[in-house]
């Protein structure tokens, strides 16, 4: 799609307080360790890298204003506070921002950031949140306490982290507008949330049973049909743990690595990705550098790396040749 950009800014965020286990603020060293911007350079880009984020220095904000169960609320704060200012700069900037993370607190800013910017525009943005977990935890719902499990559920508007991003502007979600693909875990309480805010999921049986071909494709046709665009939040527990054992909370069953590659590849030739987050890699834990190297492959196809170049027309049947 001659319409998406080719500049991409690189944006990295070391931030491991959302998650249950300490190691995912190596993520972005690993991922640039791996070739990232080298890969994308090499597929046509001109890629910016520019370097790690900082966080905002802590907020005053009246201890009787903090939420319970949210752990490391106030220095999350500040890693959201900074980035969705960058996100929307980043975004303005015509570039397409990709974050690194660092946990998936971490989108809770950058898509905050990048959707005020298609607010601003008129243009409807669509989150494609691939996870082994729903992520919509609430304060109220959670077991854990855990940010990262809350990271979707703050975007589509839920109550209880109201301040979390300062005097930054929050733009919300309608709930419609969010596709949760590859879901294979979610807690009691967040289950009848979703399900009572009508999100979109896509979970692993529905994957077992029509294949990621035909449910990409739908989901897909839904965001053309509005002229909306789309950010990709990429949890790396979304694959299978074989594939990807370098993650804090993984989950059996997950996406082979075909299954995840053709979603990237019919992402690309849809020509509607504007914004990527790459989340929740923990180097500490990671084999040999191998769940880093299949995160970046699986970035290639997202950004145009093809097997043959000839991709299947979406109304097709697959034809002998
Ligand atoms: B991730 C969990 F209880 N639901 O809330 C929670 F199972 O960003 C897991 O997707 C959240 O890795 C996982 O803590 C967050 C738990
Ligand atoms: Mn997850
Ligand atoms: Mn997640
Ligand atoms: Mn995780």
């Amino acid at each position: 799609n001659s319409a998406a950009p080719k500049r991409l800014a690189v944006l990295g965020a070391p931030v491991d307080l959302g998650a249950s286990q300490p190691g995912t603020l190596m993520g972005p060293a690993a991922l640039r360790t791996a070739g990232l911007v080298p890969m994308l350079a090499a597929l046509g880009f001109a890629v910016e890298d520019h370097g790690d984020l900082l966080p905002t220095p802590p907020m005053d904000d009246p201890a009787e204003t903090l939420p319970d169960n949210a752990k490391q609320y106030r220095e999350i704060q500040g890693w959201v506070r900074a980035l969705s200012g960058r996100a929307y700069t980043l975004a303005r900037s015509g570039a397409i921002p990709i974050f690194l993370g660092g946990d998936h607190t971490l989108s809770m800013g950058s898509v905050n950031g990048v959707a005020r910017h298609w607010q601003e525009q008129g243009r409807e943005l669509f989150l494609l949140w691939l996870d082994a977990h729903a992520d919509y935890n609430t304060p109220e719902t959670t077991i854990t306490g855990n940010m990262h499990g809350m990271s979707a559920g703050f975007l589509c508007g839920e109550a209880g982290l109201d301040r979390l991003l300062g005097d930054e502007p929050r733009a919300s979600l309608d709930p419609s507008r969010l596709e949760l693909f590859g879901i294979r875990s979610i807690d009691r309480l967040e289950k009848q949330l979703v399900r009572s805010r009508k999100v979109n999921i896509v979970d692993m049986r529905q994957i077992d049973e029509f294949g990621v071909g035909v449910l990409m494709r739908s989901f897909i046709e839904r965001v053309q049909a509005r002229g909306g665009v789309l950010h990709v939040s990429f949890d790396v527990d979304f694959l299978d743990p074989e594939l990807a054992p370098g993650v804090g909370t993984t989950v059996p069953g997950g996406a082979t690595y075909r299954e995840a590659h053709l979603v990237m590849e019919l992402l690309h030739d849809a020509g509607i990705v504007r914004s990527v987050d790459i989340v929740e890699l923990n180097p500490f834990l990671d084999v040999r550098g191998q769940t880093a190297r299949s995160a970046i492959e699986l970035i290639g196809s997202l950004f145009g790396q093809q097997i043959t170049d000839r991709p299947t027309p979406s109304n097709a049947v697959p034809r002998e040749s």
